[in-house]
């Protein structure tokens, strides 16, 4: 049986219900985010899978971009019409990582952690990326856009250089993975746990204990600049909650975190929390 990612293949075998069930494949796109946001503005189905070989304009967050070499990535995107409030958007990304971080494991042995907000990492490495674009009136969302960029049958140093290392499952693994079974195997978690999510289950506290950075002290660049503090957890909302040296406590909704050095005093004993 061929492994190409066809729609075909794609749907043969596939035991979901609706995610990936209509599927829009192109062998180049400019961005499969893009496709999905016009496919979802004008009313395609829910679960409907735009998934591409190779993209000219691939995109992350706040104007980056993404990179894949043509044919040996999973560039993919879905679209899903949660019953959420705006802020609830967050939690898409929540499920999307669990669900990536599960397939590779189960598929490969190799271990994933996830790195706040929207990163998959093997050994400290990016393999891969989460991109959610929502669309909402004052009281609920239109639809959400679920993007995803895997690094899968290349290596890594094919990448122009990153601030965060990449890696790559050919790189960790030493040998290619089916490609058409890594996408199967996360849209069948990814459609258990949303149905889950539709099902009033909120997926922060799992997702925490999966984000590399809690319990450390971090640094977090934002809008505002540079925050200091320990990484306690996160909201409901996706924040991460950081404590201050002084013990206030910061809710962050956007920017880059990484591990910062200890400040002098080091880590706060019992301190009482002025939340
Ligand atoms: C992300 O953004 O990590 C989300 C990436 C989502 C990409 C998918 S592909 C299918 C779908 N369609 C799209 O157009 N997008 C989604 P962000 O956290 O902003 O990270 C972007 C940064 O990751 C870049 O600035 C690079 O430093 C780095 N990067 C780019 N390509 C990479 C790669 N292949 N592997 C590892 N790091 C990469």
């Amino acid at each position: 049986m061929s492994s190409e990612l066809s729609r075909e293949n794609i749907r043969r075998g596939l035991g979901t219900s609706f995610i990936g069930q209509h599927i829009l494949y192109y062998p180049s796109i400019d961005s499969t985010n893009l496709r999905a946001i016009q496919e979802a503005r004008a009313g395609a189905p829910e679960g409907t899978l735009v998934i591409a070989e190779a993209q000219t304009a691939g995109r992350g967050r706040l104007g980056r971009r993404w990179y894949a070499p043509a044919g040996s990535s999973l560039l993919f995107s879905l679209i899903l019409y949660p019953p959420l409030k705006p802020q609830e958007a967050a939690q898409l990304t929540m499920l999307t990582g669990l669900a990536v971080a599960e397939a590779i494991e189960s598929l490969t042995g190799l271990a994933v952690s996830l790195k706040w907000p929207n990163d998959i990492l093997i050994r400290g490495r990016k393999v891969g990326g989460i991109l959610t674009e929502a669309s909402s009136t004052s009281e609920k969302l239109d639809y959400v856009v679920v993007g995803i960029g895997l690094n899968v049958n290349f290596r890594a140093s094919e990448l122009p250089e990153m601030a965060t290392p990449a890696t790559t499952l050919f790189d960790e693994l030493g040998c290619e993975v089916s490609r058409l079974q890594l996408l199967q195997a996360i849209l069948a978690r990814l459609e258990a746990r949303y149905l889950r999510l539709r099902s009033g289950e909120r997926f922060q506290a799992e997702w925490a204990g999966k984000l590399e950075t809690i319990g450390q002290y971090v640094e977090v660049a934002g809008a505002d600049g540079i925050q200091r503090g320990w990484a306690r957890g996160v909201s409901e909302d996706g924040a991460l909650i950081v404590e201050r040296e002084d013990g206030q406590i910061a809710q962050l909704s956007a920017g880059e975190v990484r591990t910062a050095a200890l400040p002098p005093a080091g880590e706060p004993q019992n301190r009482a929390h002025n939340s």
